[in-house]
């Protein structure tokens, strides 16, 4: 293994200071969620892809080349996973919540009815996530949807265009509301929820 080859995936800096998120998330829940786990899924993954013709693709194409095959399942979970964090971290920002821009509003209402709909239906899905995993805003099509996903699956290769993330592991919440993840969701959807950023996905 050349020293190159094991260090192909970085960490991405995290786009607020680690107590930005306060009260909703610690500062002590981000170090551990982003300085641990988000770190581990790096290096694990470095690690897996180390001698292997994956290591000249970028992050996007390994998770698509492995999904699906049972024998690479640790390299997608590890790839994943990375991916999927580096999109929650922009999914929130210290001033989220509130109203959406005018122009993300008009798409919520068209597809929900309302934006309080559209929360209520992200809120019930990372709710009734059984175990771990992620609940998701996307775009299918020109419609707004709400899915989800378990443990390291992403909206990349299931046909639809993610625009926001809710972590539901419980790593994302356990230290601060122990087992009471709907207080979790429902306090990031009304206080730290990015409309900004769902916006520019959409165009993205
Ligand atoms: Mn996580």
């Amino acid at each position: 293994m050349s020293n190159n080859d094991s260090n192909i995936h970085v960490l991405p800096a995290l786009p607020y200071a680690d107590h930005a998120l306060e009260p909703i998330i610690t500062a002590n829940t981000l170090s551990f969620h982003y300085g641990k786990h988000h770190k581990t899924y790096v290096e694990n993954l470095n690690k897996l892809l180390a001698g292997t013709e994956l290591v000249s693709l970028s992050l996007e194409q390994v998770i698509t080349s492995v999904a699906g095959q049972a024998e690479k399942v640790g390299i997608f979970n590890n790839a994943a996973q990375i991916w999927n964090h580096s999109f929650y971290w922009k999914s929130l920002t210290p001033e989220g919540g509130g109203e959406p821009p005018a122009e993300f509003k008009q798409m919520l209402e068209a597809s929900f009815g309302s934006v309080e709909a559209c929360k209520k239906e992200l809120s019930s899905a990372a709710v009734s996530q059984f175990g771990s995993g992620w609940a998701w805003l996307v775009l299918d099509g020109s419609l707004l949807k709400v899915v989800k996903t378990s443990n390291a699956g992403l909206p990349l290769t299931m046909g639809v265009k993610p625009l926001l993330a809710i972590d539901v592991w419980e790593h994302a919440y356990y230290l601060d509301y122990q087992n009471r993840r709907a207080d979790y969701v429902n306090a990031v959807l009304d206080k730290l929820i990015n409309w900004e950023f769902a916006l520019q996905n959409v165009s993205a």
